[in-house]
Formats: C-alpha cells, sequence, structure tokens
C-alpha cells in the first residue's frame, strides 16, 4: 500500500528527463567558461616565465659570487648585486675574525677578507679557584676542583654531608624516604646534587638532573623532587595505587605483601599462591586463592542426628540412604555443597555472588531461602532470577578484612509437601585493600 502511493507521487518520466538535460546544458556551458580560465592562466604563465628568464640573465652579468656563512656563524645579507653589504655574526661563545661586513663593489669582487669564528676561551680570565683547572668548553667552562673543593668555580669547601651522602645512597625504604622529605636539603644525602651552571654573557644560568629542582636560594644546589607528596592529592593524579615511594630523583611504587608490582610500576597484582606453590597448604586441604593472599580449607561432612554424609567430591557431601520410616533422617539436608569467593575490599553492591540451580526437578515448586544471623543478613539476600535458579545477592559493600559465610537453601516441594532440600555454603574472602 505504502509503496503504490509513493509511486503515484513521483514526477513523469519526461519531466526527469527535461531537468536532466537542463543540468546537462548548464555543465557543458561551466566547462567552456573553466576551459577559457584554464587558457588564460596558461598564457600569463608563460609571460611571467619568459620574462623571469630575461631579468635572471642580467642579474647573472652584475653580480658578486656567492659567500658562504662561516662556521658557527651566519651571513645577512642575501643580495649580491653591485653596492650591496653582507654582514656576520658568530654563534654564542665565539668571535669574528676578520671582515664584520663586505661590500660588493664595480669589478664585482667583494670587499675586505672572509670572515671566521673562534671559539672564546672563557678560561682565559682563570674562572677556576682554590686550584681548580679549567677546561674550556663551547660557550662555558667548567672547572675540574681540587681535593677538598666544589663549585662551579671551586669557591665551596666540600662539605662533609657530601660524605656521609655516598655511603647512604643505596638507602630507599620509606622510612629514609619520609625523614628526607621532612629534613633540611643539606642533610639529606642523595637527595642533593650540585647543579650544572654556564656562564652566557656574564649571567649564570644554573640546571638539574632529571628528577631533582634548584632549591630556594642557592642555585648551585639541586634537591630532589618529592614526586610522591607533589602528587599525593586526587585520584586522577595518583601516582601509585598503594604506598609511594620518594627516590633520589624519582620515586616508585610499593604494594603490600601478597602483591607484586605490576609491569607498568604503579599498581598492585596479587600474587597466586595457589598456583605458585607458595602455599603450606597440607594434602586434604585446598588451597584458595584470595586478594592479598591465600587460604587452606578442608570440607568435613557435617555431623547430623540421624543422618550421616559421605564426601562425593572435595566440595560436597550428600547423605546416606535413610532406613525406613525414618523421618528425622529424610527431613534432614539431600546435600551440602561448599564453594569459596574472594573478593576486593568495599566491592560495589548490590551484585549476584552466586547462583543456585535445580538440574532435574521433581516436584512442583522451587523455595530457595537464606539461612543464617543477622552479620549474614546485613551483606546478603537471595532473590530468584527464573523458575529454576536462585541467586545469592551483596547487599552492601563489606569492609575488609573479612570472612563472611552465607548458607542457601534450596527445597523442592510437590503440593506443599517437602520433597528434598540442598545446602549450598558459601564462604567469601574479602581483602583488606580494594584491590
Ligand atoms: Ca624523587
Ligand atoms: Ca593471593
Amino acid at each position: 500500500m505504502l509503496l503504490l502511493h509513493w509511486l503515484c507521487d513521483c514526477p513523469g518520466r519526461q519531466e526527469i528527463q527535461g531537468s536532466l538535460k537542463q543540468v546537462q546544458k548548464l555543465l557543458s556551458s561551466h566547462e567552456a567558461s573553466y576551459m577559457q580560465s584554464l587558457r588564460n592562466l596558461k598564457k600569463k604563465i608563460n609571460l611571467l616565465l619568459s620574462s623571469a628568464a630575461r631579468q635572471n640573465t642580467k642579474a647573472i652579468n652584475s653580480t658578486c659570487p656567492k659567500l658562504e656563512s662561516p662556521i658557527n656563524g651566519r651571513k645577512l645579507g642575501k643580495s649580491h648585486s653591485i653596492g650591496h653589504e653582507v654582514h656576520f655574526l658568530c654563534d654564542p661563545g665565539y668571535e669574528l675574525v676578520g671582515s664584520e661586513s663586505r661590500v660588493c663593489q664595480e669589478s664585482l669582487t667583494w670587499s675586505g677578507q672572509q670572515p671566521t669564528c673562534r671559539d672564546i676561551n672563557e678560561c682565559a680570565s682563570s674562572p677556576c679557584l682554590n686550584g681548580g683547572t679549567c677546561v674550556d668548553e663551547v660557550n662555558q667552562f667548567s672547572c675540574v676542583c681540587a681535593k677538598g673543593w666544589a663549585g662551579v668555580t671551586c669557591q665551596s669547601p666540600v662539605p662533609t654531608f657530601f660524605v656521609t651522602m655516598t655511603n647512604t645512597s643505596a638507602a630507599t625504604s620509606p622510612s629514609t624516604a619520609a625523614a628526607a622529605s621532612t629534613l633540611p636539603a643539606a642533610t639529606t644525602g642523595p637527595y642533593v646534587r650540585p647543579s650544572r651552571c654556564t656562564i652566557v654573557q656574564g649571567t649564570t644560568h644554573c640546571t638539574c638532573e632529571p628528577g631533582y629542582t634548584i632549591s630556594g636560594r642557592d642555585s648551585y644546589t639541586c634537591t630532589d623532587i618529592d614526586e610522591c607528596e607533589l602528587f599525593h592529592n586526587g585520584q586522577a593524579g595518583r601516582l601509585c595505587l598503594h604506598a609511594c615511594v620518594n627516590t633520589p630523583g624519582g620515586y616508585r611504587c610499593s604494594c603490600p605483601a601478597g602483591y607484586n608490582v605490576t609491569r607498568d610500576g604503579r599498581s598492585c597484582k596479587d600474587i597466586d599462591e595457589c598456583a605458585t606453590r607458595i602455599n603450606n597448604c597440607t594434602k586434604d586441604q585446598m588451597c584458595i586463592n584470595t586478594y592479598g593472599g591465600f587460604q587452606c580449607v578442608r570440607v568435613d561432612c557435617p555431623k547430623i542426628p540421624n543422618a550421616t554424609y559421605v564426601k562425593t567430591s572435595p566440595m560436597r557431601c550428600e547423605r546416606n540412604p535413610c532406613p525406613v520410616d525414618n523421618k528425622a533422617c529424610s527431613h534432614a539436608p539431600n546435600s551440602f555443597s561448599y564453594h569459596y569467593l574472594a573478593v576486593v575490599s568495599n566491592l560495589s553492591a548490590p551484585r549476584v555472588m552466586f547462583r543456585v540451580s535445580a538440574l532435574r526437578p521433581i516436584g512442583d515448586t522451587l523455595r530457595f531461602s537464606l539461612l543464617g544471623g543477622r552479620p549474614v543478613r546485613r551483606h546478603f539476600t537471595v532473590q530468584r532470577s527464573d523458575r529454576l535458579t536462585g541467586e545469592l545477592m551483596l547487599a552492601s559493600p563489606v569492609q575488609g578484612p573479612a570472612t563472611l559465610e552465607a548458607e542457601v537453601e534450596m527445597s523442592e516441594l510437590e503440593r506443599r509437601v517437602q520433597l528434598g532440600k540442598y545446602i549450598t555454603k558459601v564462604t567469601m574472602f574479602v581483602s583488606q585493600y580494594e584491590f
């Protein structure tokens, strides 16, 4: 119906052909004017090319030869025609020897001499004190100080703390780091380094190695940047998932026992003690890996009056057949299943922690319920997700470290008469940290 309606609204075939022909005409006229413009443009370019060629031949005939810039310097002025001047400059740290400017003469030769740039000898003024040896470098000098002297110009006697610093340079424990950030810089050894200074036109510029910064008033001393302190606030700018340890020139992240620092150096990853055999669980125990540790668990079948249980798998106990007419026995749970979960502290809730399902229900009704006292009911609830499945829900976040046990009972009923009940015991190990 819809398609028919749409077809009836269409313009006629002749109408479409008319429109297309009009567009075709329009395109042809555009094409013609476009080609005309291109031809005009080509003509203009050819004219320009020939006039440039003429000018070039003139220029070649009345210019001085090209001049080179001096090594470590540069040339100002590009015109090489008669009467024009060219000037020369040297890079900082070099001085000009020869003509500062040259003029292109009528004879088509340059006046003066080709200049050169010579390294300025910064050591000429004997800047190193107290027996230091001066080493001339490009645009700067450095002093090799005599024993017992330090500083850019060997001006300061070596302070005793530099001697102590070499002895303690390996100390990077958190306690050392904490002490370092509170002590005055001059007494903290490896957290202080001399700066590198250069003197440019009488002004001293000092820089530090990466991870260090000029400290306060003394530009000759670099102090370690305490990255841990600097990025302490704010989750977005946090350096480490757990703890930050300031080190000389850097920092590192540390993790609590039971965790390894991840490859990116910032996060912590749980060590799986159960997979790596660094657990001490005995043969009859099962190793349960938890965040930050592990647990050795052993399933013992429950002792209930009138009923006996046998272990059918490491985590399941089933009731032995009951004697005829022993009602107490037949009312006891048919089976106990055991499950262990490892979670991190403060896991967001609500969330499904565990599902219990009946594989082959025999009755007409399944009922799921939560057993246990107040501590369990504060954190867990049981709800049905479909006809055959019950869910153990975590209702509120749990602050670790903690171990919580919840029991879910599933009953099978036929016309309100209980046919059997099955207990699932869930033990949840909550870690101390949120990772
Ligand atoms: Ca640092
Ligand atoms: Ca672990």
